[in-house]
Protein backbone atom coordinates (compact mmCIF):
# COMPACT_ATOMS: atom_id res chain seq x y z
CA UNK A 1 0.00 0.00 0.00
CA UNK A 2 1.39 3.36 -1.06
CA UNK A 3 0.53 6.50 0.93
CA UNK A 4 -0.77 9.80 -0.43
CA UNK A 5 -1.16 12.33 2.38
CA UNK A 6 -3.19 15.29 1.11
CA UNK A 7 -2.23 17.30 4.18
CA UNK A 8 -0.10 20.34 4.97
CA UNK A 9 1.27 18.79 8.17
CA UNK A 10 1.95 15.01 8.01
CA UNK A 11 5.23 14.18 9.71
CA UNK A 12 6.80 12.39 6.78
CA UNK A 13 5.63 14.19 3.66
CA UNK A 14 3.35 17.01 4.87
CA UNK A 15 2.69 19.61 2.18
CA UNK A 16 4.33 17.66 -0.62
CA UNK A 17 1.07 16.43 -2.19
CA UNK A 18 -1.28 19.06 -0.81
CA UNK A 19 -2.72 20.19 -4.14
CA UNK A 20 -5.05 17.73 -5.87
CA UNK A 21 -3.04 17.49 -9.06
CA UNK A 22 0.21 16.73 -7.23
CA UNK A 23 -1.57 14.16 -5.05
CA UNK A 24 -3.18 12.43 -8.04
CA UNK A 25 0.12 12.25 -9.91
CA UNK A 26 1.84 10.90 -6.84
CA UNK A 27 -0.85 8.22 -6.41
CA UNK A 28 -0.53 7.21 -10.06
CA UNK A 29 3.23 6.97 -9.64
CA UNK A 30 2.91 4.74 -6.56
CA UNK A 31 0.52 2.44 -8.45
CA UNK A 32 2.84 2.33 -11.48
CA UNK A 33 5.69 1.38 -9.14
CA UNK A 34 3.69 -1.64 -7.99
CA UNK A 35 1.52 -0.57 -5.06
CA UNK A 36 -1.61 -2.76 -5.05
CA UNK A 37 -3.54 -0.16 -3.07
CA UNK A 38 -3.12 3.61 -2.77
CA UNK A 39 -4.20 5.04 0.60
CA UNK A 40 -5.47 8.63 0.40
CA UNK A 41 -5.73 10.64 3.62
CA UNK A 42 -6.65 14.23 4.43
CA UNK A 43 -5.99 14.33 8.18
CA UNK A 44 -2.57 14.21 9.78
CA UNK A 45 -2.52 11.89 12.79
CA UNK A 46 0.96 12.68 13.98
CA UNK A 47 1.23 13.09 17.77
CA UNK A 48 -0.19 16.46 18.82
CA UNK A 49 -1.93 17.17 15.48
CA UNK A 50 -5.19 19.14 15.48
CA UNK A 51 -8.07 17.84 13.35
CA UNK A 52 -9.15 19.64 10.16
CA UNK A 53 -12.90 20.38 9.86
CA UNK A 54 -14.87 17.69 7.99
CA UNK A 55 -15.52 19.99 5.01
CA UNK A 56 -11.80 20.60 4.65
CA UNK A 57 -11.03 16.88 4.83
CA UNK A 58 -13.67 16.21 2.14
CA UNK A 59 -12.22 18.96 -0.05
CA UNK A 60 -8.76 17.42 0.20
CA UNK A 61 -9.64 13.78 -0.27
CA UNK A 62 -12.62 13.31 -2.59
CA UNK A 63 -11.20 14.72 -5.87
CA UNK A 64 -8.02 12.69 -5.43
CA UNK A 65 -9.95 9.48 -4.72
CA UNK A 66 -12.21 10.10 -7.71
CA UNK A 67 -9.37 10.58 -10.19
CA UNK A 68 -7.27 7.69 -8.95
CA UNK A 69 -10.25 5.30 -8.94
CA UNK A 70 -11.21 6.46 -12.45
CA UNK A 71 -7.68 5.64 -13.57
CA UNK A 72 -8.14 2.06 -12.32
CA UNK A 73 -6.20 2.36 -9.07
CA UNK A 74 -7.49 0.43 -6.03
CA UNK A 75 -7.99 3.22 -3.53
CA UNK A 76 -8.32 3.12 0.22
CA UNK A 77 -9.45 6.20 2.12
CA UNK A 78 -7.65 6.96 5.38
CA UNK A 79 -10.34 8.62 7.49
CA UNK A 80 -12.02 8.48 10.87
CA UNK A 81 -15.17 10.25 9.64
CA UNK A 82 -18.28 8.45 8.34
CA UNK A 83 -19.12 11.28 5.96
CA UNK A 84 -15.66 11.28 4.40
CA UNK A 85 -15.74 7.48 4.12
CA UNK A 86 -19.16 7.69 2.48
CA UNK A 87 -18.20 10.36 -0.05
CA UNK A 88 -14.93 8.58 -0.84
CA UNK A 89 -16.73 5.28 -1.42
CA UNK A 90 -19.21 7.05 -3.72
CA UNK A 91 -16.22 8.57 -5.55
CA UNK A 92 -14.83 5.07 -6.17
CA UNK A 93 -12.75 4.13 -3.09
CA UNK A 94 -12.63 0.38 -2.52
CA UNK A 95 -11.67 0.25 1.15
CA UNK A 96 -11.79 2.34 4.32
CA UNK A 97 -8.75 2.68 6.58
CA UNK A 98 -9.94 3.94 9.98
CA UNK A 99 -7.06 4.53 12.40
CA UNK A 100 -9.62 4.77 15.22
CA UNK A 101 -11.05 1.30 14.52
CA UNK A 102 -14.57 2.72 14.36
CA UNK A 103 -14.29 4.56 17.69
CA UNK A 104 -14.00 8.18 16.51
CA UNK A 105 -17.26 8.22 14.54
CA UNK A 106 -19.82 5.59 15.46
CA UNK A 107 -21.50 5.83 12.02
CA UNK A 108 -18.42 4.84 10.04
CA UNK A 109 -18.81 1.08 10.36
CA UNK A 110 -22.39 1.25 9.08
CA UNK A 111 -21.19 3.22 6.04
CA UNK A 112 -18.59 0.53 5.37
CA UNK A 113 -21.19 -2.22 5.79
CA UNK A 114 -23.64 -0.51 3.41
CA UNK A 115 -20.92 -0.32 0.75
CA UNK A 116 -19.86 -3.96 1.40
CA UNK A 117 -16.32 -2.61 1.58
CA UNK A 118 -13.30 -3.95 3.45
CA UNK A 119 -12.18 -1.98 6.49
CA UNK A 120 -8.90 -1.59 8.34
CA UNK A 121 -9.44 -1.41 12.10
CA UNK A 122 -6.37 0.03 13.78
CA UNK A 123 -5.63 -0.15 17.49
CA UNK A 124 -6.33 3.34 18.86
CA UNK A 125 -6.77 4.93 22.27
CA UNK A 126 -7.58 8.55 21.43
CA UNK A 127 -7.03 11.43 19.07
CA UNK A 128 -3.52 12.56 18.13
CA UNK A 129 -3.71 15.68 20.31
CA UNK A 130 -3.52 13.56 23.49
CA UNK A 131 -2.91 9.94 22.44
CA UNK A 132 0.58 9.67 23.95
CA UNK A 133 -0.94 10.09 27.44
CA UNK A 134 -2.43 6.62 26.89
CA UNK A 135 0.81 4.82 25.99
CA UNK A 136 0.62 2.68 29.10
CA UNK A 137 0.61 -1.14 28.93
CA UNK A 138 1.64 -4.14 31.01
CA UNK A 139 1.88 -6.23 27.83
CA UNK A 140 1.35 -4.17 24.70
CA UNK A 141 0.70 -7.03 22.26
CA UNK A 142 -1.79 -8.90 24.44
CA UNK A 143 -3.62 -5.69 25.28
CA UNK A 144 -3.84 -4.35 21.75
CA UNK A 145 -5.23 -7.66 20.49
CA UNK A 146 -7.75 -7.70 23.35
CA UNK A 147 -8.78 -4.11 22.55
CA UNK A 148 -9.15 -4.87 18.84
CA UNK A 149 -11.57 -7.75 19.46
CA UNK A 150 -14.52 -5.51 20.50
CA UNK A 151 -13.78 -3.31 17.50
CA UNK A 152 -14.05 -6.36 15.22
CA UNK A 153 -17.29 -7.33 16.99
CA UNK A 154 -18.64 -3.79 16.49
CA UNK A 155 -17.82 -3.94 12.78
CA UNK A 156 -19.55 -7.29 12.37
CA UNK A 157 -22.54 -6.07 14.41
CA UNK A 158 -22.80 -3.07 12.07
CA UNK A 159 -23.00 -5.49 9.13
CA UNK A 160 -19.40 -5.60 7.91
CA UNK A 161 -18.46 -8.97 6.42
CA UNK A 162 -15.98 -10.57 8.89
CA UNK A 163 -14.00 -11.72 5.85
CA UNK A 164 -13.38 -8.08 4.99
CA UNK A 165 -11.94 -6.99 8.31
CA UNK A 166 -8.24 -6.12 8.45
CA UNK A 167 -6.50 -5.36 11.76
CA UNK A 168 -3.54 -3.10 12.45
CA UNK A 169 -1.47 -2.80 15.66
CA UNK A 170 -1.20 0.99 15.18
CA UNK A 171 2.53 1.62 15.49
CA UNK A 172 3.11 5.00 17.15
CA UNK A 173 -0.53 5.51 18.15
CA UNK A 174 -0.54 5.61 21.95
CA UNK A 175 2.71 3.62 21.75
CA UNK A 176 6.23 4.50 22.82
CA UNK A 177 9.18 3.56 20.62
CA UNK A 178 9.80 0.58 22.91
CA UNK A 179 6.19 -0.53 22.40
CA UNK A 180 6.64 -0.30 18.61
CA UNK A 181 9.73 -2.53 18.69
CA UNK A 182 8.02 -5.00 20.93
CA UNK A 183 5.03 -5.16 18.54
CA UNK A 184 7.33 -5.68 15.55
CA UNK A 185 9.24 -8.44 17.34
CA UNK A 186 5.96 -10.19 18.19
CA UNK A 187 4.16 -9.89 14.82
CA UNK A 188 3.39 -13.64 14.66
CA UNK A 189 1.12 -13.27 17.71
CA UNK A 190 -0.85 -10.54 15.95
CA UNK A 191 -1.09 -12.57 12.73
CA UNK A 192 -2.30 -15.52 14.83
CA UNK A 193 -5.35 -13.47 15.87
CA UNK A 194 -6.78 -14.76 12.59
CA UNK A 195 -7.40 -11.60 10.55
CA UNK A 196 -5.36 -10.09 7.72
CA UNK A 197 -2.85 -7.67 9.28
CA UNK A 198 -1.79 -4.28 7.96
CA UNK A 199 1.38 -2.67 9.34
CA UNK A 200 2.53 0.92 8.84
CA UNK A 201 6.07 1.41 10.11
CA UNK A 202 7.19 3.55 7.19
CA UNK A 203 9.38 6.52 8.19
CA UNK A 204 7.96 6.65 11.70
CA UNK A 205 9.81 8.50 14.45
CA UNK A 206 11.07 5.38 16.22
CA UNK A 207 13.15 4.75 13.08
CA UNK A 208 14.43 8.33 13.10
CA UNK A 209 15.52 7.75 16.68
CA UNK A 210 17.20 4.40 15.92
CA UNK A 211 19.09 6.06 13.06
CA UNK A 212 19.98 9.23 14.96
CA UNK A 213 23.32 10.85 14.22
CA UNK A 214 25.81 9.22 16.62
CA UNK A 215 27.64 12.52 17.13
CA UNK A 216 24.86 15.08 17.46
CA UNK A 217 21.99 12.79 18.51
CA UNK A 218 19.79 14.48 15.87
CA UNK A 219 17.04 12.22 14.57
CA UNK A 220 17.39 11.02 10.98
CA UNK A 221 15.00 13.00 8.73
CA UNK A 222 11.81 11.16 7.60
CA UNK A 223 12.79 10.92 3.91
CA UNK A 224 16.07 9.25 4.94
CA UNK A 225 14.34 6.43 6.79
CA UNK A 226 13.38 4.41 3.71
CA UNK A 227 16.21 1.87 3.83
CA UNK A 228 15.33 1.01 7.44
CA UNK A 229 11.65 0.89 6.45
CA UNK A 230 12.47 -1.65 3.72
CA UNK A 231 14.49 -3.74 6.18
CA UNK A 232 11.44 -3.87 8.45
CA UNK A 233 9.17 -4.65 5.51
CA UNK A 234 11.14 -7.85 4.95
CA UNK A 235 10.55 -9.11 8.48
CA UNK A 236 6.92 -7.96 8.61
CA UNK A 237 6.17 -9.72 5.33
CA UNK A 238 8.01 -12.87 6.45
CA UNK A 239 5.87 -12.89 9.59
CA UNK A 240 2.77 -13.08 7.38
CA UNK A 241 1.35 -9.55 7.28
CA UNK A 242 -1.28 -9.03 4.58
CA UNK A 243 -0.39 -5.44 3.73
CA UNK A 244 2.46 -3.03 4.39
CA UNK A 245 1.73 0.71 4.16
CA UNK A 246 4.71 2.73 2.88
CA UNK A 247 5.61 6.13 1.49
CA UNK A 248 8.15 4.87 -1.02
CA UNK A 249 7.26 1.81 -3.08
CA UNK A 250 10.22 0.36 -5.07
CA UNK A 251 12.54 -0.74 -2.24
CA UNK A 252 9.60 -2.09 -0.28
CA UNK A 253 8.37 -4.07 -3.32
CA UNK A 254 11.82 -5.65 -3.49
CA UNK A 255 11.71 -6.40 0.24
CA UNK A 256 8.33 -8.12 -0.16
CA UNK A 257 9.69 -10.21 -3.04
CA UNK A 258 12.70 -11.23 -0.94
CA UNK A 259 10.40 -12.21 1.92
CA UNK A 260 8.09 -14.16 -0.40
CA UNK A 261 11.03 -16.09 -1.85
CA UNK A 262 12.50 -16.86 1.56
CA UNK A 263 9.07 -17.83 2.87
CA UNK A 264 8.53 -20.22 -0.05
CA UNK A 265 11.88 -21.87 0.76
CA UNK A 266 11.01 -22.32 4.41
CA UNK A 267 7.71 -24.14 3.73
N1 LIG B 1 -0.28 5.64 10.35
C1 LIG B 1 -0.46 6.86 9.84
C2 LIG B 1 -1.55 7.14 9.01
N2 LIG B 1 -2.45 6.17 8.69
N3 LIG B 1 -3.16 3.95 8.86
C3 LIG B 1 -3.01 2.72 9.38
N4 LIG B 1 -3.89 1.75 9.08
N5 LIG B 1 -1.97 2.41 10.22
C4 LIG B 1 -1.05 3.34 10.59
O1 LIG B 1 -0.14 3.00 11.38
C5 LIG B 1 -1.17 4.65 10.06
C6 LIG B 1 -2.26 4.92 9.19
C7 LIG B 1 0.51 7.95 10.16
O2 LIG B 1 1.55 7.95 9.25
P1 LIG B 1 1.64 8.93 7.95
O3 LIG B 1 1.64 10.34 8.46
O4 LIG B 1 2.89 8.51 7.34
O5 LIG B 1 0.49 8.71 7.03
Amino acid sequence: MGVVNVTPDSFSDGGLWFDAEGAINHGLRLAAQGADIVDVGGESTRPGAERPPAEEELRRVVPVVRELAAAGVTVSVDTMRAEVAHQALVAGAHMVNDVSGGLADRDLLRVVADARAPVVLMHWRGHASHMQEHADYDDVVTELIAELRPRIDAAVAAGVDPGRVVIDPGLGFAKTWEHNWSILARMPEIVAAGFPVLVAASRKTFLGELLADPHTGARRAPAQRDAATAALTTTIALDGAWCIRVHEVPANMDAVLVAARLGAEAH
